[in-house]
């Protein structure tokens, strides 16, 4: 049967309404959705789906937490933004909660995670010519090949993915990209006395849930450290208890110099971020030079606390560590000629597909959604198992047999 046949008329009237009017920037999976609550959502046919990317780490806490929207309604009825040019009675109580929930003495509030990023590079820039005295306009900031950090002309220009880069030259300079999980190279790279930071995802995710080796992480800090350079970790994705840590750097005790967190940081409900920093760093940036309209406003100061509290009182973060193992056992005990590799840690997997159809993962997805689970490729071969963080055991188990009954369409 042709897939679109099998398209039912709802869901085509919203596919070709978003086809006509919407920019055709993305290639999403043929479901609508309406509904979300906990692991699951719904289309608008009413069929019930096990969310299995969790809008890219996202809704962590799951689709609509209660507490989450309540705070989330609460504020909204009181004051959702005041800019900076006034105080909020939220900013400090949220800056004294989150630096205290990660041991930083600063934080600096933005709304997307590439802002947070262009932030810290911005931050990094600056401590690395008044505190390093790195001479001016000649800081480097060493990053990874196949890195993932958003798609903001700066963060683009030090991509090695041409379908990110490509046609949106000129670039920005001042970026030198080495290999991912190579001290060597990374030994090498810091020898340039204009290097102020090394930027890096502890577990790459768009490149498909890439772990590096143990221990890499922990030298990779103690370089940069020997060499003057600011460590700066991209947790937007694996933070906040997704890899089954509250961050993916404490799997091997490394504190960065700078932390980037995204994402979950409001459970999905609207852009949150956050740049972490101690004051020898962060006040390296003063008034006036660096802001944003909605940064650290009434309502994400608000939403973000309460998204930290669930995750902690709720222990999403264990779970996610035992969910994770439960998941790759069952995964490696399907023993499925077209899965070549499991892959990941806490709830952020990914299982490779081999087969001589190179559709064969984007098809798997397909025939997955229609047995009620949403799962997304990425560069073709690769399925990203990225639940929220409350799955439990039985829903851990009825996932496995769906993908393991889907499986049998490849053969
Ligand atoms: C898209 C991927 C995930 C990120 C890390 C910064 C950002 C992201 C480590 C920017 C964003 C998203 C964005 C989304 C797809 C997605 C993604 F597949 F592309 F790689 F999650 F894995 N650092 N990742 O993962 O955060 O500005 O989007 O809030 O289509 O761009 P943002």
């Amino acid at each position: 049967m042709h897939i679109l046949s099998a398209i039912a008329d709802q869901t085509k009237f919203y596919l070709e309404l978003e086809e006509q009017f919407g920019a055709h920037n993305y290639h999403p999976l043929p479901v609508v959705l309406t509904r979300g609550k906990g692991v699951h959502v719904w289309d608008v046919e009413g069929k019930r789906y096990f969310d299995f990317l969790s809008g890219y780490s996202a809704v962590n806490q799951g689709h609509c937490h209660p507490e989450i929207i309540d705070s989330l309604i609460d504020q909204a009825r009181k004051l959702t933004l005041t800019s900076r040019a006034f105080h909020s009675a939220l900013l400090g109580e949220y800056a004294r909660y989150i630096t205290a929930y990660f041991g930083y003495e600063k934080v600096l509030p933005m709304n997307t995670g590439v802002e947070a990023v262009e932030t810290a590079i911005k931050l990094c820039r600056r401590w690395g010519y008044t505190v390093k005295g790195i001479p001016e306009n000649k800081a480097k900031i060493l990053v990874c090949a196949n890195n993932f950090h958003g798609r903001t002309g700066t963060v683009i220009s030090f991509s090695s993915d041409p379908v990110s880069y490509f046609g949106f030259g000129p670039f920005m300079p001042g970026f030198e990209i080495i290999p991912f999980n190579d001290l060597n190279a990374l030994q090498m790279a810091l020898s340039d006395k204009n290097v102020a930071g090394f930027l890096v995802e502890p577990i790459q995710g768009e490149a498909g849930v890439v772990v590096p080796d143990e221990g890499y992480l922990k030298k990779a800090k103690q370089y940069c450290e020997n060499a003057s350079v600011l460590f700066i970790a991209d947790e937007i994705q694996t933070g906040l208890g997704r890899t089954g840590k509250l961050l993916a750097c404490d799997h091997e005790g490394v504190r960065p110099d700078i932390l980037i967190l995204g994402k979950a940081l409001s459970g999905g409900t609207l852009p949150v971020s956050a740049v972490l920093a101690d004051d020898k760093i962060m006040l390296c940036i003063r008034p006036g030079e660096h802001g944003s309209t909605y940064g650290g406003n009434p309502l994400a100061c608000r939403v973000a606390i309460t998204s930290l509290e669930v995750l902690k009182n709720e222990k999403m973060t264990e779970n996610a560590h035992s969910m994770g193992e439960l998941l790759r056992k069952r995964i490696r005990e399907i023993d499925s000629p077209h899965i070549c590799a499991i892959r990941g840690k806490g709830l952020l997997n990914a299982i490779v597909i081999s087969h001589k159809n190179p559709e064969a993962a984007w098809d798997l997805c397909l025939e997955m959604k229609e047995r009620g689970l949403l799962a997304k490729p990425t560069h073709g071969d690769k399925i990203r198992l990225a639940p929220p963080l409350i799955i439990n055991r039985e829903e851990i188990e009825e996932c496995v047999f769906i993908i393991k009954d889907s499986l049998d369409i490849l053969i």
